[in-house]
């Protein structure tokens, strides 16, 4: 079985003036599409989901290529869900109140999601997550997933520069409160939160 790049799920300038069509052509259509190809060409019949090759070859340094594909794959698509046009700011639905139960606010989520994204050095990730029954929000380096060490994830934003500079050149920051403000898909942490 053939891993296959799934379609955006809006068009692809469906985010502008946020993230650019250009952004997305080339992050979703040569980023993610060739994490998709050498997936494949690594494994041959594999009938593994993507997710049990994760666990099987997370922290494993011999299979460190297939993980930082599969991985990468799945995290894209994660990401792509994390946001949806006309999205962002203030949570509604169950994700509101647990952020409030779990952060004390969210202004104290917000603080602390950007506080993740900026300080990753280098390449990786922002999450939320469902760790032992608590809203957290946590980062990872380059392609690793908080799903492989048993915490669910809600939401993720892609901090690697490939996924901001053509947009926000190295400003960070600004991409970060854009993902934030007019970007996050609270629908999906909600379905997600529904079925942890
Ligand atoms: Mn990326």
């Amino acid at each position: 079985m053939a891993f296959e790049l799934p379609p955006l799920p809006y068009a692809k300038d469906a985010l502008e003036p946020h993230i650019s069509a250009n952004t997305l052509d080339f992050h979703h259509g040569k980023h993610h599409n060739t994490y998709v190809t050498n997936l494949n060409n690594m494994l041959e019949n594999d009938s593994r989901t993507l997710e049990e090759i994760m666990k099987d070859t997370a922290g494993d340094s011999s299979k460190a290529g297939v993980f930082n594909n599969a991985a990468q794959v799945w995290n894209h698509t994660f990401y792509w869900h994390s946001m949806k046009p006309g999205g962002g700011g203030k949570p509604t639905g169950a994700i509101a109140a647990k952020i409030d139960e779990d952060f004390g606010s969210y202004d104290k989520f917000i603080e602390e999601f950007k506080t993740a994204g900026a300080t990753q050095f280098g390449s990786g990730w922002a999450w939320l997550v469902l760790d032992g029954g608590k809203l957290k929000v946590t980062k990872t380096p380059n392609a690793e997933c908080p799903l492989t060490g048993g915490a669910t994830p809600l939401l993720t934003m892609d901090v690697w520069e490939h996924a901001y500079y053509l947009d926000y050149q190295n400003a960070r920051p600004k991409y970060i409160e854009t993902f934030l403000n007019s970007l996050v898909n609270w629908d999906f942490a909600n379905e997600n939160l529904a079925k942890a």
